[in-house]
Parts: structure tokens; sequence; C-alpha cells
């Protein structure tokens, strides 16, 4: 069990504020994020059912940076990700859900391979029905090929290269208020205007 005497620099973590990024932060609104676990395929097993730790993690880290969120663990709720189950919570309560809600930003997470079907198949839905909202993937998948990724799914706008609790607030924000800011945002890939597209790696 993490203590705030054994572990206090955890305890008190900030996301370090660049000088450039640190003039404009504190002027943001709030917006709505909302974070998808989307669920496994039907050949990983069901019966251990596992806590979303990524969106954990992101969502304490957003929610000290005021930002709004939500999480959906899909993969908690439902049965697999390729039958009617799917297609029955996708178009009934996930719809509801996610219109009660009306994010800004989607961040969806990826956490094995196995997984990226099944949330392609999410995004791709989401998209449908709402096109302009953005989408940032993130997990152990999208870090190992995100150039693959950002070619081949225009639906994807932004990958989380490594760990996201510094690069994602920064990237919502970036996002929002100043896109000019995103180059210097280490640990994301994003398409730039014109061309290929990947922009920084940070691994750690
Ligand atoms: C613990 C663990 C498990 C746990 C469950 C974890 C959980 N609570 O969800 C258990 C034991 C259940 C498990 C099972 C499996 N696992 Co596992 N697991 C791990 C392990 C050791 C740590 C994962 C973890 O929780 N990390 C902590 C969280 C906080 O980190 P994270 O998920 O990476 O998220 C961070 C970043 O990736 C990023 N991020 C993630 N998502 C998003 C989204 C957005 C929007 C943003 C901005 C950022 C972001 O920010 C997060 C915070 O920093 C990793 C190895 C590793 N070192 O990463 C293997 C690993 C992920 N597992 C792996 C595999 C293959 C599996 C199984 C498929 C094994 C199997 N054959 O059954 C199953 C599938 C689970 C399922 N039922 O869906 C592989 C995946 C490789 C791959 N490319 O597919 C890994 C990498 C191990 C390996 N080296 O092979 N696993």
């Amino acid at each position: 069990m993490c203590s705030e005497k054994k572990y206090p620099e955890m305890i008190k973590m900030e996301v370090p504020r660049d000088s450039e990024l640190n003039k404009t932060m504190d002027n943001k609104i709030s917006k709505k994020i909302l974070l998808i676990n989307p669920p496994s395929p039907s050949f990983v097993t069901h019966k251990d059912k596992s806590i979303p730790l990524s969106l954990l993690y992101l969502s304490a880290i957003l929610k000290k940076n005021n930002y709004n969120v939500k999480i959906i663990d899909m993969n908690n709720e439902i049965i697999n990700s390729e039958d009617g189950d799917f297609e029955n919570y996708f178009s009934g309560r996930f719809i509801n859900e996610f219109n009660s809600f009306n994010p800004d930003m989607i961040g969806v997470t990826c956490l094995f391979s196995g997984r990226f079907k099944s949330a392609m198949n999410v995004i791709n839905k989401i998209k449908k029905i709402s096109p302009s909202v953005p989408i940032v993937l993130g997990g152990i998948h999208p870090t190992i090929f995100p150039r693959e990724i950002l070619k081949d799914y225009n639906v994807v706008e932004y990958i989380c290269l490594g760990e996201g609790e510094i690069s994602f607030p920064k990237l919502i924000h970036a996002h929002f208020n100043n896109q000019n800011l995103l180059k210097d945002i280490n640990g994301i890939a994003y398409r730039q205007e014109g061309g290929l597209k990947l922009i920084k790696k940070r691994l750690s």
C-alpha cells in the first residue's frame, strides 16, 4: 500500500510546467475528457477482470489539472468485443453515457496488442457519431507502432508514447489553446500539416 509517509513525492506529484506552456496553462477552461478502456477480444479470458490502471493514473492527474474526467471501462462491462452484446451495449448504454457527458476529447487505452482491433472498432464507431471529437490513443501497442497507426487510421489524432501523466495534460492544453505548443511536448506523435508525421519520442 502506498503511503504518503513512504512515498511523499508520489502523493504530491504535480505536472511540471515548461516555461512556454506555463504562460497559458493557468487560463485554461475546464474541458471534458472521456477515458475509455476497450473490451478484450474473445480469445482473452474474461474471468480475470482487471482494473485499468493507466486510466486511473491519467484520470487522477487530469483532475488535478482541473479537467472534468469520466472513465468508461468497457472491458469490465461487457462480454467481448466481437459479438452482439457489444453492439447492443454500444448502441444503447454507451451512446447514452456519451451524449450525457458530451466529451471534448477522448483518450483510449490499448494495454496489449490483442486489444488494438477492439480499440479501433470503438474509435471508428465513436467517429461515426461524433466525427470532430479528437482521439488520443495510448498504451503499449500504440507506443510501439505510432507511425503505422497514424498512417493507417486517420480517426486517431494523437498517440501518447510511453507514460502519459506529464504529456497528456500538456497535449490537451495545447490542442485546445495553442497547437503550436504541440511540437514542444515530449512523448507524443501526431500528424503535421502537409506531410508525415512522427513527432517526438520520450519513452521514459
Ligand atoms: C500488470 C500487467 C497485466 C495485468 C493487468 C494490468 C491491468 N491492471 O490492466 C494482468 C496480469 C491481468 C495482465 C494480463 C495480460 N497481459 Co499484461 N502486463 C502487465 C504489465 C506488467 C504492467 C501493465 C500496467 O498495468 N502498467 C501500469 C499502467 C499504469 O501503465 P500502462 O497501462 O502502460 O499505462 C501508461 C502508459 O502506457 C500511458 N497510457 C496508457 N493508456 C493511455 C491512454 C491515453 C489516452 C494516454 C494519453 C496515455 C496512455 O499512460 C499510462 C500511465 O503512464 C505489462 C508490462 C509493462 N511493464 O507495461 C504487461 C503487458 C501489458 N501485458 C501483456 C500481455 C500480452 C497480457 C495478456 C494478453 C497476457 C495473456 N496472454 O493473457 C493479458 C491480457 C489482459 C486482459 N485480460 O485484457 C504484454 C502486452 C504486449 C503486447 N504488445 O501485446 C505486456 C507489455 C507484457 C509483455 N512485455 O509482454 N497484464
